[in-house]
C-alpha cells in the first residue's frame, strides 16, 4: 500500500487555526503506513549511514540514551518493555516511505524536512520533551498514549539529565490515545510524552525544515561574497559629528542598510533556493529504490524520485536539486515542473510534457540516483 495522508479540514482551515499554533488530533486519517516494519527498522539502525537513537525508560526515569548505529546484540540484551528506537530521515533510505511527503503539499515542498519512525516496546517512551519544530506523529501500528502539556520556551525547567532535555513535571493538559491511521499534529513547542501501548508500536513523525535567521544570514552573506560585488560605503549628506570619537546609531543604521542592499533578488534567490534545497541525508542516494514495493504500491507508475532527492523550483522558474542549481530552458520546464510537483510517475502523466531538452536532463538525473525507472523484470 502507498502511505498517504489527508487533513480532516479545509488545508486553509488547518493553516489558520492550528498550524505553529495548537495541537490537532485527527482520527483515521492516515493510511498504507504498514511498511516499514519492526525489522526493517531495526535493520535501517545498524546502518552507519542511518542516524538512530535507541532510548530506555520511563515514569520518573532513570532514562538512558544509545545512538547507532547498531549491531544485533544491542537488540538482543533489550528488555521485553520500555525502549523505544528512533530512525531518522527513513524517507531517504526506504524512497516508498518518502511518498508520504505528496500528501503534505498545503505546505511548500523546501518546508518539510523527514520522516523520522519510532518504533518502541509496551511502555516504551523518549520521556516528556518539546520539539522546535511543527511535526505530524502518524500512528502506523499499535497504539500510543499522547500526553500533551503547555507551551514551552527555553525557560521551561528540565530534569537533570541533560542528554535527553525532558521537562521537569510536565503538566498533562490533554490526553489522547492514537491508534493506526490517527494523526497527531503538534506545533514547536508544545510539550508531549507519547507512550507505547502495545509490545509493536510504530509511529511516523513528518518534520519541518525551518532554517535560523542566522543560518539564512550566513547563507546570504555568502552568496553575495562570492557574486563578488565590489561597491563601498557612500555618505554624501554627511553632517558634522557630535562626537567624532563614537560609532553612532545612524551611521549603524547607514552602514547596515547599504549592507542589505548588496543583497540583490538575485543573490537572495540563490541562497535560499540552495540551503532549503539540500537534502536532510546527503547519503540517502546509496540505498537502493525498492522497486518491488513501489510497483505493487503503484502498479501505473514508470518513474519515482528517489526519496534523497529534494528538488524545488525557483520563481525563475529554474530547478534546485539536493543544493545544485540547473538554469531550465522554457522547453525543459514542463517536465521539471511535474518531477518537482510530485515523487511518482505515470507514463500518461509524462508524455504530454516530455521535450528533448527535459528528457536529456531526466536522463541525467536518472545517471546520478536522483531518479529511476521502475524496474518491472522482476514480474512473473
Ligand atoms: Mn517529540
Amino acid at each position: 500500500m502507498r502511505p498517504t495522508f489527508k487533513l480532516a479540514l479545509p488545508a486553509q482551515q488547518f493553516l489558520t487555526e492550528y498550524w505553529q499554533k495548537k495541537p490537532l488530533v485527527m482520527r483515521q486519517v492516515a493510511s498504507g503506513l504498514d511498511h516499514p516494519d519492526a525489522d526493517t527498522l531495526s535493520g535501517l539502525s545498524l546502518e552507519s549511514d542511518v542516524d538512530s537513537r535507541l532510548i530506555t525508560g520511563h515514569g520518573d526515569g532513570p532514562w538512558n540514551l544509545q545512538h547507532g548505529p547498531f549491531d544485533e546484540n544491542d537488540f538482543r540484551v533489550l528488555p521485553r518493555e520500555n525502549w523505544t528506537l528512533l530512525v531518522q530521515s527513513v524517507d531517504c533510505f526506504l524512497t516508498e516511505v518518502s511518498m508520504l511527503l505528496d500528501h503534505f503539499s498545503f505546505l511548500p515542498a523546501w518546508r518539510l524536512e523527514d520522516i523520522m519512525i519510532s518504533y518502541a516496546s509496551r511502555g516504551g517512551s523518549v520521556g516528556p520533551h518539546f520539539d522546535r519544530y511543527d511535526v505530524f506523529l502518524m500512528q502506523a501500528k499499535g497504539q500510543r498514549r499522547w500526553k500533551i502539556g503547555d507551551h514551552c520556551d527555553p525557560h521551561t525547567p528540565l530534569q537533570e539529565n541533560d542528554q535527553l532535555k525532558l521537562i521537569n513535571n510536565m503538566k498533562v493538559r490533554d490526553e489522547y490515545v492514537l491508534g493506526p491511521g490517527d494523526v497527531l499534529y503538534l506545533p514547536p513547542g508544545v510539550a508531549h510524552w507519547g507512550i507505547a501501548e502495545d509490545s509493536d508500536c510504530i509511529t511516523w513523525s513528518v518534520g519541518f525544515r525551518a532554517p535560523s535567521p542566522v543560518d539564512i544570514l550566513g547563507r546570504l552573506a555568502d552568496q553575495a561574497a562570492e557574486s563578488g560585488g565590489d561597491t563601498l560605503f557612500t555618505d554624501p549628506d554627511r553632517t558634522v559629528p557630535s562626537d567624532a570619537a563614537s560609532l553612532q546609531p545612524a551611521d549603524i543604521e547607514a552602514l547596515t542598510r547599504q549592507a542589505f542592499r548588496a543583497l540583490t533578488p538575485d543573490i537572495q534567490r540563490r541562497a535560499l533556493a540552495e540551503l532549503l534545497s539540500e537534502p536532510s541525508c546527503p547519503s540517502g542516494l546509496d540505498f537502493d529504490v525498492d522497486h518491488d514495493h513501489i510497483a505493487a504500491a503503484s502498479p501505473d507508475a514508470l518513474l519515482v524520485r528517489h526519496g534523497a532527492t529534494r528538488l524545488i523550483l525557483d520563481d525563475q522558474g529554474d530547478a534546485w536539486l539536493n543544493g545544485n542549481h540547473w538554469p531550465l530552458t522554457e522547453a525543459a520546464k514542463p517536465l521539471i515542473r511535474l518531477l518537482a510537483g510530485q515523487r511518482l510517475y505515470t507514463e500518461a502523466e509524462l508524455q504530454p510534457v516530455t521535450h528533448d531538452d527535459g528528457q536529456d536532463l531526466l536522463d541525467e538525473w536518472i545517471e546520478a540516483g536522483y531518479f529511476a525507472y521502475l524496474d518491472f523484470s522482476t514480474d512473473e
